[in-house]
This record gives structure tokens, sequence and C-alpha cells, in this order.
């Protein structure tokens, strides 16, 4: 079922360049493409992809999205002298010709559409285009931003007109705000488009007032365009993290899109000159995989900028590691977003809460001194265009992501031969993989009957295995639920790195002395009313109608367990269901998928003895297989939201990421 990832990238989209001198396009050049595959192949990951052949987009799909005007336009660039191409580039933005550029402008749109089709026709699960020109500042009949036509745009209409795709969702990750993509789908409620931008009220390139949190869409595509304008520079990976768990993923998963295209610029990445940022390469393997199991795992992601090809290469890397299925490398020491981050979370989801369920509940206005008029720069504090700003660059040295390690076996279980499990599974056996030590050490600390005693051997040999990067991630049926927390527990945290995420669905008691120093974090998702919150370590999340109300239950994960998760950034996930959670298979599977952001996917499941039917929907997520979508995911009862608003409230003081307004805001709405 795991089937590839798509790679594709061919040297002709390199033979163009800048031919005169224009400082605000220097920066575009052919290594940005060179590098970013001599790294991919560098690293062992061109060769693991299916490398699937570019092609010329023909007029009829350049047509889908572009004017015929600007085509025959373009057109006519191949044959113009370079005193005439000088004179075409002038017309537009920051932006260059080249009498190539139309060949590749056609490849690189062609590319996107090669991707959407190998996608759609499940020739491969997922994919990346490495192209040039980008795309997606390019308009209806104007080239800009080194843009000539729109790759993802077109990409998007294509897989409508010739799949009868339905809901695409746009992810813009590249710094700068893709206002082409925006002008093609704002009326459109089919397309959600969403972008993050470096903005600085309306100081930062293309300074349109469009680009702000208040352009939601129009007409019935009121909602569908969302975006998140970054009024500061040096915006970490908190920042990021936390928009996609506030923001994108709860209204990803209300959209339900049948397909997910990514305008994947990297000049959102930390030492890029453009967006000034400071998120580091290892980021974009936690923002492909928070959208790998949207659509059914059907990701097309487009390179669109990223101009420090150190930081540009390592970021492409990261993104097709995460594709190819590796596990997430560790965020340590995320801190908390800054003010102006949260400043700009709070401002989109007051825009949007009136069109997405999932953000009914958020503050109503957004803080009161933040206006929407442009902030004219003062002067001097102002960046100039004149690259008199080498000392920020300077001082964005970042180690090299470390090498993603996989294990070579992607998941085990401990079963009794009577269960049924896919093959790709591992089981361990009783007589071959369990060490006699550890056996003899469970009998000395632990009543019980032989047969429990075995099966608990196991899980702490598969425990082992996991610590020891043998084995990526396990499954276990177990007759005591309790008893193998403790033991698990017992096993890993004498290392006094390790810290172990509890997460507990259903009902039970979790024992007390587990959730206290820290060694620990557990989140209980349940029913009923559980006691107050014993510790910092301890978070009782009680549903009204209990584990089976999906949308309450995907809430959690987004606003409370996600940043949660992040924050306390685990070495093990010890996932554990009990009989009578009632959680439906998808939700679980798609818990499952986002619990293998932490600890480099080494996540444990324990299942009591009885939960036989979802061993098989569990393992299938833990081998790297798509989960199935969710669809209509409707608001969330009213009074789960108000638990865990209130709980949100309580725990931000400790727990940073679960911030969605500013301190100073919170501050003066108290007064
Ligand atoms: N320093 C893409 O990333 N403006 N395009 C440069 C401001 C143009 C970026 C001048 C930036 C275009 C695809
Ligand atoms: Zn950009």
């Amino acid at each position: 079922m795991t089937i590839g990832t798509a790679l594709i990238y061919d040297e002709e989209m390199t033979k163009y360049k800048l031919l005169w001198v224009d400082p605000a396009c220097k920066i575009e050049v052919p290594e940005r493409l060179t590098v970013s595959y001599e790294a991919l192949v560098r690293n062992a990951l061109a060769d693991r992809c299916v490398s699937v052949p570019v092609r010329e987009a023909t007029d009829t799909e350049i047509l889908l999205v572009h004017s015929e005007e600007y085509l025959e336009a373009v057109k006519k660039t191949p044959s113009m002298s370079l005193e005439d191409l000088k004179e075409f580039t002038l017309q537009y933005g920051d932006v260059y010709f080249h009498p190539n550029i139309y060949h590749c402008a056609k490849l690189a749109a062609g590319s996107a559409l090669q991707l959407v089709d190998w996608v759609m026709t499940k020739r491969v699960r997922n994919g990346m285009a490495l192209v040039r020109p980008p795309g997606h500042h390019s308009q209806r009949s104007a080239a800009n931003g080194f843009c000539v036509f729109n790759n993802v745009a077109i990409a998007a209409r294509y897989a409508q007109q010739k799949y009868g795709v339905k809901r695409v969702l746009i992810v813009d990750w590249d710094i700068h705000h893709g206002q082409g993509v925006q002008y093609c789908f704002e009326d459109d409620p089919n397309v959600l488009y969403f972008s993050w931008h470096r903005y600085e009220h309306q100081n930062f390139w293309p300074q349109l007032r469009e680009s702000n949190y208040d352009s939601v869409g129009k007409e019935k595509g009121a909602g569908f365009n969302i975006n998140v304008p970054w009024n500061q520079v040096g915006m970490k990976n908190s920042d990021y993290l936390s928009v996609f768990c506030h923001i994108l993923l709860p209204v990803a998963y209300e959209f339900c899109p049948d397909l997910v295209l990514v305008c994947a610029g990297f000049d959102s990445a930390i030492g890029d000159p453009e967006g000034e940022m400071c998120a580091t390469p290892e980021i974009f393997a936690h923002l492909t995989h928070l959208l790998m199991n949207l659509a059914e795992g059907k990701l097309c992601v487009v390179l669109e900028g990223g101009y420090n090809l150190t930081s540009l290469a390592q970021s492409v890397c990261q993104t097709v590691q995460t594709l190819l299925g590796d596990p997430l490398p560790q965020l340590a020491d995320l801190s908390c977003p800054y003010r102006s981050a949260l400043e700009s979370l709070q401002c989109v989801r007051s825009a949007h809460r009136q069109y997405w369920s999932c953000l009914k509940h958020a503050a109503g206005l957004p803080p009161a001194h933040i206006s929407t008029k442009r902030i004219k720069s003062v002067e001097g504090e102002a960046k100039t265009e004149t690259g008199e700003d080498e000392k920020s660059t300077e001082e964005n040295v970042w180690p090299e992501p470390p090498k993603r390690f996989s294990p070579t076996v992607r998941a085990a279980s401990v079963l009794s031969d009577d269960v049924t499990c896919p093959d790709r599974c591992k089981r361990l056996n009783a007589n071959q993989d369990v060490d006699p030590l550890i056996v003899s050490k469970l009998k000395d600390s632990f009543i019980s009957d032989a047969g429990g005693c075995d099966t608990l051997a196991r899980v702490i040999t598969l425990v082992e295995k996991m610590v020891q990067n043998e084995i990526r991630s396990g499954l276990a049926l177990v007759c005591d639920v309790t008893m193998a927390i403790t033991c698990v527990v017992q096993h890993v945290t004498p290392d006094l790195n390790n810290r172990v995420l509890i997460v507990y669905v259903g009902n039970g008691t979790v024992p007390d002395h587990i959730a206290r120093d820290g060694k620990t974090l557990v989140v209980q998702i349940t029913s009923g009313n559980k006691q107050e919150q014993k510790s910092k370590y301890y978070i009782p999340v009680c549903l009204k109608n209990g584990c089976s109300d999906t949308s309450g239950f995907m809430h959690a994960v987004f606003s409370l367990l996600l940043p949660l998760g992040y924050e306390y950034n685990p070495n093990l996930v010890l996932l554990v269901r009990m009989p009578d959670s009632d959680v439906c298979d998808g939700v679980w599977q798609h818990l499952t998928g986002f619990l293998q952001s932490f600890a480099k996917g080494h996540t444990l499941v324990l299942l009591q003895e009885n939960e036989k039917a979802c061993v098989s929907p569990t393992a299938s997520i833990l081998l790297g297989d798509p989960a199935p979508p969710l669809e209509n995911l409707q608001a969330p009862n009213k009074d789960d939201l108000n638990v865990m608003e209130t709980l949100r409230d309580r725990l931000q003081l400790n727990w940073k990421l679960l911030q969605t307004i500013s301190e100073s805001t919170a501050a003066a709405v108290q007064q």
C-alpha cells in the first residue's frame, strides 16, 4: 500500500539566467536547482524516489489560468534580442526574461501537471517537483516575482478538470505572498488557499493591502483564502508550528481536501536573504508530515522560492525524506511563539471564525491596537534594498540537520498467533526474540501469571529495540494496560534523558505515580469528569460524548495534543487505547499518524486484549500507509469546546505552544 514518492527534475530548467544587472533579481540563479538536486543525490534520496520525466504544459493547460494575450506575448520572448527582453521585462515587477525562459516555464508548469497525473493515477503516493521558474506570483496576464506561469494554480485547475477532483488545498509556505494564487481562486470555494508571508504591516514586497489577514476570499469563496501576515522577521519553528496547530490543520481537516498542493518556497527557512526568518530546515519535515494524511496522502510539493543555497538544499532534503516516510527529526527547545506571531494568529482566527466551525470559539476581535492600515516603517530602522543587511545573514549560522536514521524494522508487534496483522509488521516471537534476563527481572518486579509475563517480556523487548533504534514503532495487545504502562515507563525512564509522552484514550485510571516528575507527560482523552489536574504532567481532556465525537476529538488533537507534544519533545510515545473508548478507526488512525511527529517516530501502541479489531488499522498507519479521510467534521460540541478552551487557558502558563493570543492582549482583555 505504501507506494512511492515521485521526484521531478530536469537540468533543462537550469538553462536560463539573468542577463543584465538587476539587484532585485540577482538571487534567482540556476544553482538553486542544481544544489537541491545534488543534495538529494548525495543523501541517497533521489535514488529512492520514482523519477518522473518532465513535459511541457500545453497552451490549453496554460490557458486554464492565464490569458491568451499574455501567453502570446510570452511566446515571442525566445526570439527577442537582449534589448527587447529588457524592455519586455520592464512592464512587470521583479522578474526577468531570457530566450529560454518560456521553454523552462512550460516545463515547470508541465512538471506540476506530471506530478498531479502520477499522484491521481496512484502510480505514486506523493512527490516533489524541482522547478524553475517558480509560479505563485504570476497572474492571469502578468509575470511577477521571478514567476512566469502559475505552476500550482494551473495544476489545481487541471486536477479539477481532468480528474474531477472537487476540493483542492493549496498550502503556500514560501515566505512571499502568492498573490497570483490568491487572485486565481479568490471567489472559488473549492480551492482553499493558505499562505503565510513576511508582511511587516505592508512594508515588505509585494506590499499589497490584500495580503493581510482580512482578505478572506470573495463571494462564494469567502473563508477559503487564508493569509497569515508575519509582521516581524526572525520567526522560528514554534511560530510556524503554532500556525499549523491553531489555524491550518483544523481548517484543512474541516475542508477535507481531495488533493493537497504545496507552494514550497524555502525562503521561509533560516539564512534566506529574502525571508530573514529563523525556522530551521527540519521544520519542513514536520510541515510535510502534518499534511501527509490529508487527501489520503495525495500530496504534491512544487518548488517556489529559496535563495540561500545551503538552507534551500537542506530544506528540500528534509521535505523529500519525509515524503519517503523516514522518521522525523526531533525539534528540541521549542520556545514561546513571538508576541507578533501570536497577534497575527489571533487576527487570522478571528477573521475566519465566521467561516470555520473549528474556529467558532476563537476570540471575537483582533487585538484593539492592531490596525489593518499600513504602518510606515521608521526611517533608519527600515531595511533598505541596498544590500546593507549582510550582518543579519552572517549571524545566521545553524548546524547541518543530523542524518535521519531509519531503523531496519519499521513496525513490530506483540500479538498472539490468532490475531491477524499485516505481514509487513514484524511479529516478535516469544521464544526467539526475548532476552531471558528481561523475563526474570519482570518476574521479580511484578506478580503476574506466566502468560501475562511472557507478553510483558515481549513488550519490553520491543521497547528496548525501539530505544536501540532497531525498530521504529510497535504495537501490542496486552491483558493489563496499566501494568504494561508501568513496566515500560520503569524500563525507559531511569535513563535521565528519556521523556515518555503517554496518550491515553478512553476511561480508566492512569497510575498516580506515573504522571508526576516530568519524565512522563500524560494526556488522557476521555468521557465524563476527571478530577482536577494532578500535576503539570497529567492533563485530562474530558469530552461530553467521549471519544466517539470525531470533531471534538480532532479539536483536542490540534489545539492541545500536538502543541503539548512538540513542546514536551518526548523520546518515546506510548499510545494507549482502552476497550470502552469508542474512538472510531479513522480518528484513531489520524491520531496515530500525528504522534509519529514525535520521538523520531518511536510510538508504541498498547491495546487492551479485546481490541483485536483495531490491530490492522493501527499497524497500517505505523507502516506508513495514509489514513482514510475524515469526512464531515462538524462543529465540536459547545461544552467540549469550553472545556478545552478552559484547559488551554490554564495550561498555557506552563505550555507556551498552547497560546493563541498574545500575553499583552490577554492582559488587556482581563482589565
Ligand atoms: N528584496 C519567489 O520567492 N523581490 N519570488 C525582491 C525585495 C522579489 C520572490 C526584492 C521577490 C520574488 C518565488
Ligand atoms: Zn518566495
